[in-house]
């Protein structure tokens, strides 16, 4: 956080100073030297004070507190740091960039456990074996972006993605609102995984799906608990469901419309396997940004300098 609030400070003294040279540029050539000095500096900040990435420990709050694995657990709430919020963004918009077809289908064939089960493909809809869905599973078809905003636009935790251990995909998720950085000090993102037993890939992207900030991989070691285990119709048991949250500032950015989840299979030509993550996903609304001292302060001089400049021009100094 301080890293950010000293960074964007950084970057407002670099645009006052960049600004005095372009106005002087002609009449005192020397100064490009130290402009140029400045840039590195300003570039060198940048680079060097990257915030901490420490993933962080949240509650999930939800409804039955008595849960049937099989059946509708919904998301109530989410507790961090003592702060208790449900104002959730939730998945608004879908686009499939890749995701690993289904083969082999044959009269008989099933994505339930037991004979005939076919395990190819990648990411489908799943929901828990007694839970409401939206629209149908997609089962042994490959799902549509449409059926995955069904599956991730509710807060129901037993509505989810399912992805095959071997299977890779590339999906964007838009959230319903643009989600900002704040001085809060909660999480932006969270996750939820079925078995803490897969990663997922994550990066921010904007809402024309343009990448943005950096890649992070959400590994299963890195899981919690979550408090509830889900038994859904791909699998014939339940299995504890684990969390990550995720700050904006591990993602590498102030601000997103979305995020890309990517699931690696070496079966796909990737270095990692991802072991097919099994995934919900909701978002904290910002409902406030706060200006930050940095900012303030950055603004102050940006504002004075400008004053400056406009009294010197006036006095003919
Ligand atoms: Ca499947
Ligand atoms: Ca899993
Ligand atoms: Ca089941
Ligand atoms: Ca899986």
């Amino acid at each position: 956080m301080w890293g950010n609030r000293f960074t964007k400070t950084i970057w407002d003294i670099y645009w006052v100073f960049t600004y005095q040279v372009l106005l002087r540029y002609k009449v005192m050539r020397f100064q490009f030297k130290s402009f140029i000095a400045f840039t590195l500096f300003a570039i060198g900040s940048n680079i060097y004070i990257s915030p901490s990435a420490q993933a962080a420990n949240f509650k999930t709050n939800f409804t039955p507190e008595k849960y049937n694995s099989q059946k509708d657990i919904l998301l109530n709430s989410i507790t961090q740091n003592q702060n208790t919020f449900d104002n959730f963004s939730l998945v608004q918009s879908a686009e499939i960039l890749y995701n690993t077809p289904i083969t082999g289908v044959q009269p008989g064939s099933s994505s339930i456990p037991g004979p005939g089960n076919n395990n190819t493909g990648s990411a489908s809809t799943e929901r828990g074996d007694n839970a409401t869905f939206p629209v149908p599973v997609s089962g042994l078809n490959n799902p549509t972006n449409n059926e995955i905003v069904a599956f991730l636009s509710n807060r129901n935790l037993n509505n989810l993605l399912d992805t095959e251990d071997t299977g890779a995909s590339k999906i964007n998720l838009f959230f319903d609102s643009s989600i900002q950085q704040d001085n809060t000090g909660l999480d932006n993102l969270f996750f939820w995984e079925r078995g803490m037993n897969s990663d997922l890939g994550v990066q921010a992207i904007d809402s024309t799906g343009k990448l943005l900030g950096n890649f992070l991989k959400l590994s299963r070691n890195e899981q919690k608990s979550a408090g509830y285990a889900i038994d859904t119709t791909e699998i014939g048991g339940s299995q504890q469901v684990g969390y990550w949250g995720v700050n904006l500032s591990q993602l590498g950015v102030d601000s997103l419309s979305g995020i890309q989840v990517i699931a690696k299979s070496k079966a796909n030509g990737d270095l990692e396997d991802y072991n097919g993550p099994d995934y919900k996903v909701v978002a904290r609304k910002t409902t406030r940004r706060v200006p930050e001292p940095g900012t303030v302060l950055g603004l102050g001089i940006i504002a004075g300098t400008i004053g400056l400049l406009r009294r010197r021009r006036l006095t003919g100094v």
